[in-house]
């Protein structure tokens, strides 16, 4: 997963991390020995510019001639070296110094197909952490470039609002009524797969599941889906093929109310954002379902372009949060850095595989691991 950005972002690590080195300066030398300056610290690269001359200042070397016997000769020539060496380890970044390494990790995550407003997110995070830094011996330029990304990133995967499916569950449950899902989404990303394996992610909490066959416009979608409940253990309620897809998922939920189900799971037709009357077809099915969650499937292989169908069906339907599905062969992750903070809406789940257990609760660390974990 992310094998592409993970080395473009190790790139950019790298040349932050050279940056900062060059930069460190050496820290006060012990107290004792005023008059030894101390070398190059080990943790400087090699292009760590010696931060004072090897001398030390002529005038505090004078200075104990001159002072009167009763006053302590070392103090003076210590607090003129510990200002000096305060002030330059007080060197901070300028935005000159960064604008290489910015306009790399722009170009990288452009390339990895980042939505431009998540890179500008990104790109502004780290500027504001770097810009203005004191750099002081102690600093560990490695881990500061890294907790600098990680940051800018796990911001742009965090949204205001979290959704919590299994509460979503509970809270009908305890109003004795089923929690209703309808998936849309373009053709083939994963929809249909996505609902098995919820379901039998629900059921193994211990949740009674049925499905609803609400994708009646594309052949043998309803048979599809019977294969996948067949293979989960999960039953579906169905009508033919071409019949009325919101009256499918209203069946599906009387069902579920009348046998006392916990979740109904509507599968739809995938649909392009462009195609007009199977997007009105889609806000019948919300309209008569009254969905607790309307859920955007996206494929994370299709990068930007499914940023800008979630944007659509947001708009369309409004989506509470999004599925990205075939993450284990998506090398870029632009989709997966960019879907949330570009929607505003959470990443509920991601899909990664086509195995029935391959969906996995969405936490940003599973993302923020692949890019920077070792
Ligand atoms: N590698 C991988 N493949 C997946 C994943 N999820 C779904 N697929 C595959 O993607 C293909 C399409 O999946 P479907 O579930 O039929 O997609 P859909 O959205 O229902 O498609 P339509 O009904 O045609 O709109 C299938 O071959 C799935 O096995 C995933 O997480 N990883
Ligand atoms: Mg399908």
């Amino acid at each position: 997963m992310f094998e592409k950005l993970k080395k473009k972002l190790t790139q950019v690590k790298e040349r932050i991390t050279r940056k900062v080195a060059s930069e460190l300066v050496p820290e006060a030398p012990p107290e004792t020995k005023p008059e030894v300056l101390p070398e190059t610290p080990p943790e400087a690269l090699p292009e760590a510019p010696p931060a004072e001359p090897p001398e030390a200042p002529p005038t505090k070397q004078e200075a104990p001639l001159k002072v009167p016997l009763k006053l302590p000769p070392p103090k003076k020539p210590k607090k003129g070296l510990r200002r000096a060496v305060k002030r330059i380890t007080r060197r901070e970044l300028a935005p000159g110094d960064i604008e290489d390494i910015v306009w790399d990790l722009q170009v990288s995550l452009l390339e990895s197909d980042v939505a431009v407003p998540v890179a500008d997110h990104i790109i502004e995070r780290m500027k504001a952490s770097l810009v203005g830094q004191k750099i002081g011996i102690r600093a560990d330029p490695k881990k500061m470039a890294d907790d600098v990304l990680r940051q800018a990133i796990q911001e742009v995967l965090t949204t205001e609002k979290e959704v919590d499916l299994i509460k979503v569950i509970d809270a009908k449950r305890a109003k004795g009524e089923p929690a209703v899902m309808v998936f849309v989404g373009i053709n083939g990303t994963g929809k249909t797969t996505t609902i098995a394996k919820m379901a039998r992610y629900l059921m193994g909490r211990g949740y009674k599941v049925v499905l609803a066959a609400a994708d009646t416009f594309r052949a043998a979608g309803i048979e599809q889906l019977e294969i996948h409940a067949e293979r989960v253990g999960v039953g579906v309620i169905k009508q033919r093929r071409g019949a009325d897809a919101a009256a499918v998922a209203y069946d599906a939920i009387a069902h579920a109310k009348a046998r006392g189900l916990d979740v109904v799971l509507v599968d739809t037709a995938g649909r392009m954002q462009t195609e007009v009357n199977l997007m009105d077809e889609m806000k019948k099915i919300v309209r008569v379902a009254k969905p607790d969650l309307v859920i955007f499937v996206g494929d994370a292989l299709t990068g930007n372009d499914a940023i800008e169908q979630a944007k659509a069906f947001d708009q369309a339907v409004g989506i509470s949060g999004s599925i990205l599905c075939k993450m284990d062969a998506d090398a870029r992750g632009g989709a997966a850095l960019s879907i949330a903070h570009v929607t505003g809406k959470p990443i509920l789940f991601l899909g990664t595989g086509q195995e029935y257990e391959d969906l996995v609760e969405f936490k940003p660390e599973i993302i923020l691991n692949a890019l920077f974990g070792d």
